[in-house]
């Protein structure tokens, strides 16, 4: 199965993705994972996208589109959860001549629904482990010790995104390119919203239930 999960910044793509990896042995592609890597190692790509990711705007679709491609011609599992990307109608286009090329198609789209107000409550208070990359969340899930991630030892920082300016940047960004995509997914058939509004537990089992009934539609949809 190929899954996309659509959302807003700090909606919970990345921690929904790790636990269905965990779950159900997804293969994870996170294209903001993929990039802070290259930003990280100071190569080509991380120099072109370290300015766009900063200022919290998007990199180039051709960029993303480039770094996608070069993944599956490398070769890739049959299950794959795709995380923050595609983020444009151009990158989704692109990703479904990607995959019909390879007689594939998107089968899922897990649309995770969150106001506003309460992803900025979570993107403020993410740390992340700078050496094997766990998220806390220092209201909700909370390291043993301050600063210290508990899987590793290693520190936990904040991403440079998550300072005001750049996540209000991120807001206006995905409002104009990425929730278009409800759109061209929904009229497809495939876009399934899971309302975050309750527990974690709630919404993870309401993912699974729409993984497990193979992204059919459901009485309210
Ligand atoms: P990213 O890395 O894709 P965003 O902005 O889409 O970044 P982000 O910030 O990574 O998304 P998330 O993954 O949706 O958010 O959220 P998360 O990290 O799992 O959770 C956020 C916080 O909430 C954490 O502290 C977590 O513990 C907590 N949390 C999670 N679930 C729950 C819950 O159920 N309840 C509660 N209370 N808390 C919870 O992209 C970064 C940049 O890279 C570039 C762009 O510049 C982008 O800005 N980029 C792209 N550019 C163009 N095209 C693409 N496809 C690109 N992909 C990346
Ligand atoms: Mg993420």
């Amino acid at each position: 199965m190929i899954i996309v999960l659509l959302g807003a910044p700090g909606a919970g793509k990345g921690t929904q993705a790790k636990r269905l990896v965990e779950k159900r042995g997804f293969s994870h592609v996170s294209t903001g994972d993929l990039l802070r890597d290259a930003v990280s190692r100071g190569t080509k790509l991380g120099r072109q996208a370290d300015e766009f990711m900063k200022g919290g705007r998007l990199v180039p679709d051709a960029v993303v589109l480039g770094l996608v491609e070069e993944l599956f011609e490398a070769g890739t599992s049959a299950d794959i959860i795709l995380d923050g990307f595609p983020r444009t109608v151009p990158q989704a286009e692109g990703l479904d001549a990607l995959l019909s090329k390879r007689g594939m198609a998107v089968d899922c789209v897990v649309f995770i629904d969150i106001t506003v107000d309460e992803a900025i409550r979570r993107l403020s208070s993410r740390v992340s482990c700078s050496s094997c990359g766990a998220v806390y969340n220092l209201l909700w899930k909370p390291p043993a010790t301050d600063g210290v991630c508990d899987a590793c030892g290693g520190e936990l920082t904040r991403r440079s995104d998550d300072e005001p300016e750049a996540i209000e940047r991120r807001f206006t960004e995905y409002h104009a390119a990425t929730k278009p995509l409800t759109d061209y997914y929904r009229s497809r058939g495939i876009l399934r919203a899971v309302d975050t509004t309750r527990t974690s537990e709630e919404i993870q089992s309401e993912i699974d239930e729409i993984l497990d009934g193979g992204c059919e539609a459901r009485e309210n949809e």
